[in-house]
């Protein structure tokens, strides 16, 4: 028997899965400025256009889960920061919990195992000064679909790590499942469950480096702020990174 809190869980989606698009982000946000409802989720077998942050590519073949979630949180602006680390932690323990796959977040939104990149979650909003019209969680994983060749860090794939080929249509009920409780967990009970699962499941190492359009730096990690903004030391100087602001490139040596 389910409980009530899986069953609201299972609610809040209202799914449409589609053979080919340029980017599931895309479509939704055309959804979203007509008037769309939360929980509207957008699914591509394949994207001809993926897109990550920054107008970087998201190679999206066959077999790989793209897929895009539309939320209109009640909660200020300033918040929405936090909407992408609960995801991420979220995924990251119901992927562990399922197929036991040691699946790690990195700040701001990558899921990996080891080493290797399993997924990413792409952010976007609308907001008006003090209230978030729509947010778009645009998330892709790697299940069971080639693995692009030329990525800046290498990539892996749940299929890769297990051996074996994945239920595709598991995969999304796990996920969605798990998302819903946790997006519903956060209105309720604020961010801090998920900055204390962020701690034990992130994957950073404890020197990075740091790049912007204006600047490269080095910077010691010192944690998650109550919004979800990375705090770093660099050399005296403590700092909040936002991650619409920066990218973290490989590991520095210590
Ligand atoms: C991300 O960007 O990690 C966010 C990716 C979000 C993709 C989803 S799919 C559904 C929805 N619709 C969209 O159009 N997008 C979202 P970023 O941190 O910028 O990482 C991009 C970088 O990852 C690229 O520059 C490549 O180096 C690498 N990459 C590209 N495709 C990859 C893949 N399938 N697996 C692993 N790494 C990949």
């Amino acid at each position: 028997m389910r409980t009530v809190g899986e069953m609201r869980a299972r609610r809040l989606w209202k799914l449409s899965v589609f053979e080919h698009l340029s980017s599931t982000n895309e479509y939704l946000r055309h959804l979203a400025e007509s008037g769309a409802p939360e929980g509207t989720v957008i699914i591509a077998r394949e994207q001809t256009a993926g897109k990550g942050r920054f107008g970087r590519r998201w190679a999206s073949p066959k077999g790989g889960a793209w897929f895009s979630v539309l939320l209109r949180p009640p909660i200020p602006v300033e918040q929405a920061g936090c909407i992408a680390i609960v995801m991420a932690v979220s995924l990251a323990r119901a992927l562990r919990e399922r197929w036991s796959v040691p699946v790690g977040v990195k700040w701001p939104n990558d899921l990996y195992v080891r080493e290797r990149k399993l997924g990413g979650i792409l952010i976007e909003l609308s907001s008006s000064p003090r209230k978030i019209e729509w947010l778009i969680a645009g998330i892709g994983i790697n299940v069971n679909n080639i693995l692009p060749q030329e990525t800046s860090v290498p990539a892996t794939s749940l299929s890769c790590e297990l051996g074996r080929v994945i239920d595709l249509e598991e995969f999304f009920d796990v996920a969605l499942h798990a998302l819903a409780r946790d997006y519903e967990r956060f209105l309720t009970e604020g961010f801090e469950f998920a900055r204390e699962e962020w701690s034990r499941l992130s994957v950073l190492p404890a020197h990075i480096i740091v790049e912007s359009s204006a600047e490269r730096f080095s910077a010691d990690v010192l944690g998650l702020s109550p919004l979800g903004k990375l705090i770093v030391r660099i050399g005296e100087t403590v700092r909040e990174l936002a991650s619409e602001e920066v990218t973290l490139c490989q590991r520095q040596p210590s």
